[in-house]
């Protein structure tokens, strides 16, 4: 993908469904966050990386995990998503994700959860994700494959693909229609430091990584015009499962009332929702 001058970098992710943002992370923040990939790569065992080896193994992160909450309030990371025009970013989720040396690619897949709700086809994305390469990724180690505008206009493989992050998509061979080239597809090389920001809605996979070292990455998911998102996205974001349990802004004395982390984290105190309607297959308005 090209480097961008800054001036078009919300014009493409807005336009394409994502943008590399290069060299925004210091370098000790990545070496940090390098420190942080191998604790947890340590706690897993082969079995586990083994079983995803497809998408790359998927730990969570969560704000004790030194140094993700200087990585939230870094001017590296806010400056970026001020740039793109984000209004209020509140942090939802993160992983670390490693691809075994000589793992498949990840199939072609979208992120979005609620394709039933209106807000499906807003223009501004619901949710991003935010990829950290902790080397560099380039298409021989399995670099990040794109379909751009694919976040909000219909494309062949949204009716050809299987369900994502299901067993059937897992178990689909390589030479299928989920792992296949397109026409219009990129890749997306990058480097330490960089930031590959993307809507969730894009159509996206991997490369496989063809080569002897393991592959890793941090992914962070946020909602990036939090204060505008419906009151039951907002209520159903404060509950994910890498954040604080709900409802620690309403407990007197909590560590993480006041503390700059603070600003980040999604917080509601509206009305009681049933939860939002599952639905990752993406629909036609
Ligand atoms: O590992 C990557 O580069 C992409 C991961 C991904 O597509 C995902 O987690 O949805």
């Amino acid at each position: 993908m090209a480097h961008t001058s800054n001036l078009h970098l919300a014009e493409q992710l807005s336009d394409d469904g994502l943008c590399l943002i290069s060299g925004v992370v210091p370098d000790d923040l990545t070496a940090r966050l390098r420190d942080l990939a191998q604790r947890k790569l340590h706690s897993e065992t082969p079995a586990h990386l083994q079983r995803y080896a497809h998408h790359g193994s998927l730990i969570p992160v969560r704000l004790e995990d030194d140094p993700h909450a200087d990585l939230l309030t870094s001017p590296a990371l806010q400056d970026a998503f001020r740039l793109l025009g984000f209004t209020d970013p509140r942090w939802i989720s993160g992983y670390v994700i490693t691809k075994p040396p000589r793992s498949p690619g990840l199939w072609w897949h979208q992120d979005w959860w609620a394709w039933d709700h209106e807000l499906s086809f807003a223009a501004r994305p619901p949710q991003i994700f935010c990829m950290l390469y902790l080397q560099p990724t380039r298409k021989e180690n399995g670099a990040l494959r794109a379909v751009p505008g694919s976040h909000r206009t219909w494309h062949p493989l949204h009716s050809a693909l299987p369900e994502p992050h299901t067993v059937t998509i897992e178990n689909q061979p390589q030479d299928t229609v989920s792992h296949l080239p397109v026409p219009d597809e990129i890749t997306i090389e990058a480097d330490p430091g960089d930031l590959v920001i993307g809507d969730v809605r894009v159509l996206h996979a991997t490369h496989p990584n063809g080569t002897d070292t393991a592959r890793t990455a941090v992914d962070l998911l946020f909602a990036p015009h939090f204060q505008d998102l419906p009151e039951e996205f907002r209520a159903h974001y404060v509950r994910q499962f890498c954040l604080p349990e709900a409802g620690w802004w309403r407990q007197p004395g909590h560590p993480l009332r006041g503390t700059r982390v603070s600003r980040v984290l999604p917080t509601y105190d509206g009305p009681d929702h049933p939860p939002v309607p599952y639905r990752r297959l993406p629909r036609r308005r």
